[in-house]
C-alpha cells in the first residue's frame, strides 16, 4: 500500500492519473516552516510514515513569483486562504514591468519514505527561496534529486517545476492559483487534468517518482 498524504483534493486527482496504486491519505501532519520546499516535503514524509507505518508520499508545492522575490512560495496555501488567489495576481501585476513580465513557477517537491535507506547521500542542496537553479532551465527532468538519510528516517525526494507568467483568472479547472498561471498562452484552470500533468510542476515529479517506484 502507498499512501498519498494529503488534505488537498486538487493534488490527489492528479497524482491518481499517475499512479493507480496510490491510496490518497486524508492525513494533516505539521508542517515546518522552511524558505524552501524539500525539507518541508521531507519532514512531512518522516512524520507520516511514522503516523501509519507503511511507504508514503507527500507532496509540497507552491507557486513562486520572481517580481516577488519568490513570493507565496511556501506559503501558498495561507496566502491563498487569505489574501486569496486573485489577489495575488493583482500584486504580481501591479509589480509588472518590461523586463519582468510577472514571471513565476510552480514547484513541486515528492518526498517517499517506507523506513527504509536508500544508501548514503547528502542532505538537499538549498537552491534560494526563488528557487533559481531550477526556475532557469524548464528541463525540470534533470535536475538532481536528493535523498535526506543524515535523520533518523531516510526521505527520498523528486522535484518538478514549471515556468509560466501570471495573468488575470481564467479557467474553470484545477485548483489553487491555476487560473492566473499561464503557460505557453492557456492557463493551468483552462487545462485538462491530463494536459496539466503533463507539463505541471506535479506531474513532472510524479513521473520521476514512478519510474524509480516502478524499480523498486
Ligand atoms: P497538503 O499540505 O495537505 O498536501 P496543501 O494544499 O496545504 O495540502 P501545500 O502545503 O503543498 O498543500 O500548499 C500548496 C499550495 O500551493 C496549494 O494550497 C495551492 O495554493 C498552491 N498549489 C500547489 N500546487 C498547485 C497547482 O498544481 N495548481 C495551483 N495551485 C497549486
Ligand atoms: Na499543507
Amino acid at each position: 500500500m502507498l499512501h498519498y498524504v494529503t488534505t488537498n483534493a486538487g493534488k490527489v486527482r492528479e497524482a491518481r492519473e499517475y499512479l493507480d496504486q496510490v491510496t490518497p491519505l486524508d492525513y494533516d501532519y505539521q508542517e515546518i516552516q522552511s524558505e524552501t520546499l524539500a525539507p518541508i516535503a521531507a519532514y512531512g514524509a518522516r512524520a507520516a510514515f511514522e503516523h501509519v507505518g507503511e511507504p508514503v508520499i507527500v507532496d509540497d508545492a507552491g507557486l513562486f513569483i520572481d517580481a516577488l522575490d519568490g513570493f507565496p512560495g511556501p506559503y501558498s496555501a495561507f496566502v491563498e486562504e487569505t489574501l486569496g488567489v486573485e489577489q495575488v495576481g493583482q500584486i504580481a501585476r501591479a509589480q509588472q514591468t518590461d523586463s519582468d513580465r510577472a514571471s513565476a513557477s510552480f514547484r513541486c517537491v515528492i518526498a517517499y519514505c517506507d523506513g527504509e535507506s536508500f544508501g548514503a547521500t547528502p542532505e538537499p542542496v538549498d537552491r534560494g527561496r526563488r528557487g533559481q537553479d531550477l526556475a532557469a532551465d524548464e528541463r525540470a527532468t534533470a535536475t538532481t534529486d536528493d535523498t535526506v538519510d543524515s535523520g533518523t528516517v531516510p526521505v527520498k525526494l523528486f522535484e518538478g517545476t514549471v515556468l509560466g507568467r501570471i495573468v488575470e483568472p481564467r479557467g474553470e479547472g484545477g485548483f489553487g492559483y491555476d487560473p492566473i498561471f499561464e503557460h505557453n498562452g492557456t492557463t493551468f484552470a483552462e487545462m485538462t487534468a491530463e494536459e496539466k500533468n503533463a507539463i505541471s510542476h506535479r506531474g513532472r515529479a510524479l513521473a520521476k517518482f514512478g519510474d524509480w517506484f516502478a524499480k523498486r
